[in-house]
């Protein structure tokens, strides 16, 4: 399977100068899943190389963040899911840099920098591939060996939410070189996980089950209505059984307003990774709880195969979902004239809640913001449905210029993106992002 060229063409230049790096290579990656596989995927390559490197997860790139590094002045610095948003922070490295990002770029490369970006390579950054696929096209490029992190990288692009509507473009080809080499299978199963039916339904979180998800006394409620046996195991379901409960599955979605790629996704096949004995979706929800419980070296480690790494990440993975649904169970939007927003008191978690009420109950109308403090200033994420980035909206824009009105930093993707701001400009700042919503769907 051959890259596309304009791809190896971008990454190229980059794999030259690692080869030819001082050690140790000063790794800093984004602390989410498509961050924290796309620097494990780095870090192996780098080993493989014979090349040692110092990595930090950092939940943004932020002046600080530059301080450090020319505190430390390091040889060289790899930037992995971030950087691309910020030229004029990276102009300020008083070393060379590379970038390995998907994120819309922010005008100029600097000259320090060499930068392997998506949308540079004539690729979607927001669809075909993210920055795991970026870093596994570089990985590549510098050894065929590299072939095995696969997986990872399909985990990275999970991470992102580019599985919904199917893996296309970079990332289908990285699934389908993964099913050459016998990395991955694709099986027809219904989405669910848990020890017995009653378990699997109420900890579910994608598909999230309005009013069952996170209520142990309503799923036996439902299964009891439904005539299923609640400490039945998922494995010794018939096939009526199973296609009863489908059919219960989709009506429910129906019913509740989830999404078209949510319902789709119900039905699409599971991505099991032999190797990895659990599924592309459980590698991803491993990482992305490493890091939003803030122990990104567990996550790491995980990835590289960890076993203690691995038994941590799982446990983080019942906590992160415990506090999801118990979050989700509660969560109040506020409606503006074109956006809903909620405050809550986890910075971590305001993302994921807005991604999974907008896929799964919320009005797709209007984009979802989130904000919540951290470490003395106010952090925003903000998600949009694909009805909206199809009409144009664009919430990097939004974040951007909403946050810099408010003395902050913002940016991101089409349908997701996040700022930072001074706690006391919350009102503001929503008032502002309200109005440039609304300027950009002609409201
Ligand atoms: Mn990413």
């Amino acid at each position: 399977m051959a890259m596309p060229r304009l791809l190896s063409t971008a990454a190229q230049p980059l794999a030259d100068r690692l080869r030819q790096a001082e050690q140790p290579v000063r790794l800093i990656g984004h602390y989410d899943c498509d961050g924290l596989t796309s620097s494990a995927i780095l870090a192996r390559a780098l080993q493989r190389c014979g090349l040692r490197f110092h990595l930090t997860n950092v939940v943004a790139l932020t002046p600080d963040v530059i301080d450090q590094l020319n505190s430390e002045v390091p040889a060289l610095v790899l930037f992995s899911d971030l950087g691309s948003g910020y030229p004029d922070l990276l102009a300020q490295l008083k070393t060379s840099a590379l970038v390995v990002d998907h994120h819309l770029p922010q005008g100029e490369t600097p000259p320090n920098v060499l930068e392997l970006n998506a949308h540079k390579a004539g690729i979607d950054g927001n669809r075909e591939a993210s920055a795991a696929s970026l870093a596994f096209a570089l990985a590549l490029i510098l050894d065929e060996a590299n072939r095995d992190l696969a997986p990872v990288a399909l985990a990275g692009a999970w991470g992102d939410r580019m599985y919904l509507d199917g893996l296309v473009g970079w990332n289908r080809m990285i699934a389908d070189m993964a099913v050459e080499d016998k990395y991955l299978n694709s099986i027809n199963r219904l989405p669910l996980t848990g020890e017995t039916l009653a378990d699997a339904l109420a900890s579910s979180l994608e598909p999230y089950l309005l009013g069952v998800s996170g209520n142990p006394a309503a799923t036996a409620e439902v299964l009891q209505d439904l005539g299923f046996d609640p400490a039945i195991a998922l494995g010794e379901l018939d096939v009526e059984g199973t296609a009863l409960l489908a059919d219960w599955l989709a009506l429910k979605l129906l019913e509740q307003g989830a999404g078209k790629q949510q319902r789709t996704q119900l039905f699409a096949p599971q991505l099991d990774l032999p190797r990895w004995g659990c599924s592309v979706e459980e590698l991803a929800a491993m990482t992305d709880a490493c890091g939003r419980l803030d122990d990104t070296s567990t996550g790491i480690a995980m990835l590289l195969g960890s076993p203690s790494g691995r038994e941590r990440a799982e446990a983080y993975v019942r906590e992160h979902r415990e506090q999801l649904l118990e979050q989700l169970a509660c969560v109040e939007f506020e409606r503006g004239r074109a956006i809903q927003h909620f405050r809550g008191d986890n910075a971590a978690l305001k993302g994921t809640i807005c991604t999974l009420a907008l896929g799964y109950f919320l009005d797709r109308s209007l984009p979802a913001i989130g904000l919540a403090p951290r470490d003395g200033k106010l952090i925003a994420s903000s998600r949009a449905a694909p009805q909206l980035v199809a009409q144009g909206i664009s919430l990097s824009e939004v974040m951007m210029q909403a946050a810099s009105a408010c003395g902050g930093q913002g940016g991101g993707h089409a349908q997701a993106a996040g700022a930072s701001l001074p706690l006391e400009k919350e009102d503001e700042f929503i008032d502002e992002v309200d109005r440039l919503v609304a300027e950009q769907l002609g409201l």
